[in-house]
């Protein structure tokens, strides 16, 4: 299913003369929200840049890139790669990880003040078909946040679309609690859920960006198109939880890193 005003009574806006209160309620509803025109055309130009030189070195992965498609003991196929931590050594990152209007929404999702947790990168490259799908999963089943009270604003470089791997995500799923996961296939890196509720596909132009709930079950569909499908995302968490019973305290404020 594709989300679009007409596909789904689920993913209809709601409307109410306030904006910020009509978001909150959608993410409250489905667990995603999306925002458009986060990034300028010039901004897309530049997280390209640097994600090509964040994830490649000479044609080969750079140090540091995560291949999700890993099935332990067989060849990698460099599919569907991840990289974590690239605002550390690169500009137009570090530009975005700084900007006050983007925590401050993410404030008024979550309800007070937050910490940027990390940035990351999904790259999904031409040409591998299935083996760059990403299972349906809870973000949280791999940080164990408590409480869960996390989001990602997950921001598209390329048009993302059904037929090169947008992301999909069963809305409402966020209020499920822990679901339980399993590993699809021996040696995969990546542990799957199940759900009876169909997944709908957002797809969103670069430079739009999604915003989902640490606990909204999604995943992407393959890239079958002959270009890449590369997305920069930001986590931010708010600023009273912890991880595996750890207070955050070591990771910054958003607001701080924002000054
Ligand atoms: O880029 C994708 O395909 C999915 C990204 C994702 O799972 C995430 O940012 O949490």
């Amino acid at each position: 299913m594709t989300a679009s005003p007409s596909s789904s009574g689920a993913v209809e806006p709601a409307t109410t003369t306030d904006p910020a209160a009509d978001e909150r309620e959608v993410f409250r509803r489905d667990g995603v929200v999306r925002w458009d025109h986060v990034l300028t055309p010039g901004q897309v130009a530049d997280l390209r840049v640097s994600v090509e030189r964040a994830f490649f070195d000479d044609g080969r992965p750079a140090e540091g890139v995560r291949d999700l498609s890993e099935r332990r003991g067989r060849p990698l196929d460099l599919a569907l790669l991840q990289k974590v931590n690239l605002w550390r050594s690169d500009e137009a990152c570090e530009a975005q990880v700084r900007r006050p209007d983007l925590y401050r929404r993410v404030e008024a999702l979550l309800g007070g003040p937050v910490r940027l947790f990390r940035d990351h990168s999904f790259y999904k490259p031409a040409g591998k078909g299935e083996r760059s799908r990403l299972v349906l999963h809870q973000d949280n089943r791999y940080w164990h946040l408590s409480p869960p009270e996390a989001v990602t604003v997950w921001m598209a470089l390329d048009d993302a679309t059904p037929e090169n791997g947008c992301v999909q995500y069963v809305l409402g799923s966020h209020r499920w609690g822990r679901v339980e996961h399993t590993r699809p296939e021996e040696g995969a890196v990546l542990v799957e859920a199940r759900s009876e509720r169909e997944p709908v596909e957002y797809p969103v132009p670069a430079g739009s960006a999604l915003v989902h709930h640490a606990n909204t079950l999604h995943g992407s569909g393959p890239n079958l198109t002959d270009g890449p499908r590369r997305a920069y995302a930001l986590v931010f968490v708010r600023a009273d939880v912890s991880a595996r019973g750890e207070a955050m305290t070591g990771v910054p404020l958003a607001a701080d890193l924002a000054r």
